[in-house]
């Protein structure tokens, strides 16, 4: 009985002295495992002289509670210490700066056709779709372009395998067939803008074969070239944000507009830099007209009730002007260091609130 005396101190020091739960487990093992200390006096009992035995198995028997407990004990102590360790190893500096997170950011040319949108939208213009690939006749007849007319090569058209019928349809080149199925699908008056991809067989540094188009159609009774002017003089002004810039109309030719004219703004170009807005040069920026009645005819309007105007401008050349970016193909390498650069925050949106950002 002194021997299990000696063992229960032993023990009970042992446990009581366990610095982490691999120590406390090893010790467990040695006690009450299945070769442990207490389980072999346990085994033995039978070996024991009858009269003893219960004595025995009774003191045995305590003596594996109070180890059991106080291993159970031992255990959530150490449990707390160690959570207590963990918890004050693991704490977290709020007054430390976040890090900076690399979000995703708005491309110039969506920043841009979104600008524009804002600033034609308040005017009452709303957006109009309309397929890429299209027919011959949306795409070019319609719009008062027939077969043997010269802007037919100058558009460098890309030209899809002919159809079983011989049709052979057209990557769309302009915008401009979002109009006539616009037209040709409702009634007048009509307020829309057209943004999309166009495409033309053509490659340098100031012409890609997708590049982006917006072009804008107004059609109504009465209208005329001062609505035109008052429309795209007020688009310049809101959209390079300068309140006084200069704007002039200079004729032109397009067989879709007659009078057509093209738009020039102000600006100078001294010591090689470039400034909008200021100065005695220009700086052409769309084109436009008052739509050709034959065109009104082709979507089934009668132009001695109905007038229109229209206009066009490449997206890619106002996001160059607009953002400093000198070369145009570097919009679609997917450049990241370029977009982190020239690209915009998502929460940039141009506000419809109270003008643009003006
Ligand atoms: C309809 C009637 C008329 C759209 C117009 C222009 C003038 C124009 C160019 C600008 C730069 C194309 O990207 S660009 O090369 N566009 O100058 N576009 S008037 O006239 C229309 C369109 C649709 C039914």
């Amino acid at each position: 009985m002194d021997d299990l005396e000696a063992l229960r101190l032993k023990l009970n020091e042992a446990v009581q002295e366990a610095q982490d739960s691999d120590a406390l487990e090893a010790i467990r093992v040695d006690a009450l495992g299945k070769k442990g200390q207490i389980t072999t006096l346990m085994r033995g009992l039978s070996n024991i002289a009858p009269e003893d035995r219960k004595a025995s198995g009774q003191a045995f028997n305590a003596l594996k509670s109070e180890i059991t407990k106080a291993i159970e004990i031992r255990q959530t102590t150490l449990a707390d210490i160690e959570l207590d360790a963990r918890l004050a190893a693991d704490r977290i500096d709020v007054t430390l700066p976040s890090r900076p997170e690399c979000d995703g950011c708005i491309h110039p040319i969506s920043q841009t056709i979104d600008e524009v949108v804002a600033i034609l939208g308040e005017m009452g213009l709303s957006v109009e779709a309309g397929p890429d690939i299209e027919d011959d006749w949306h795409n070019f007849t319609a719009l008062n372009i027939p077969s043997d007319h010269p802007a037919r090569q100058e558009h460098d058209t890309f030209y899809l395998p002919s159809g079983p019928n011989g049709e052979r349809k057209v990557l769309r080149t302009h915008t401009s067939p979002v109009q006539i199925r616009t037209m040709q699908n409702g009634n007048p008056p009509f307020r829309v803008i057209a943004p999309g991809r166009t495409y033309r067989c053509d490659y340098d540094a100031t012409h890609s074969p997708m590049f982006h188009q917006i072009e804008g159609l107004v059609v109504d009774e009465n209208t005329h070239m001062g609505h035109l002017k008052g429309c795209l003089i007020e688009f310049c002004r809101a959209f390079f944000r300068v309140d006084d810039l200069p704007v002039r109309f200079r004729p032109s030719y397009f067989p879709f507009t007659e009078p057509s004219a093209e738009v020039d703004i102000g600006c100078t170009r001294e010591g090689g830099a470039f400034k909008i807005g200021h100065g005695d040069d220009w700086l052409e920026i769309l084109g436009c007209g008052m739509v050709n009645p034959n065109v009104l005819k082709n979507c089934g309007i009668n132009p001695d009730k109905y007038q229109g105007f229209a206009f066009g401008m490449g997206v890619e050349r106002l996001a160059m002007l607009k953002y400093g970016i000198p070369d145009l193909r570097t919009f679609y390498e997917s450049d990241l260091r370029w977009l982190r650069h020239f690209g915009f925050s998502a929460l940039d949106v141009p506000s419809m609130v109270g003008g643009i950002n003006r």
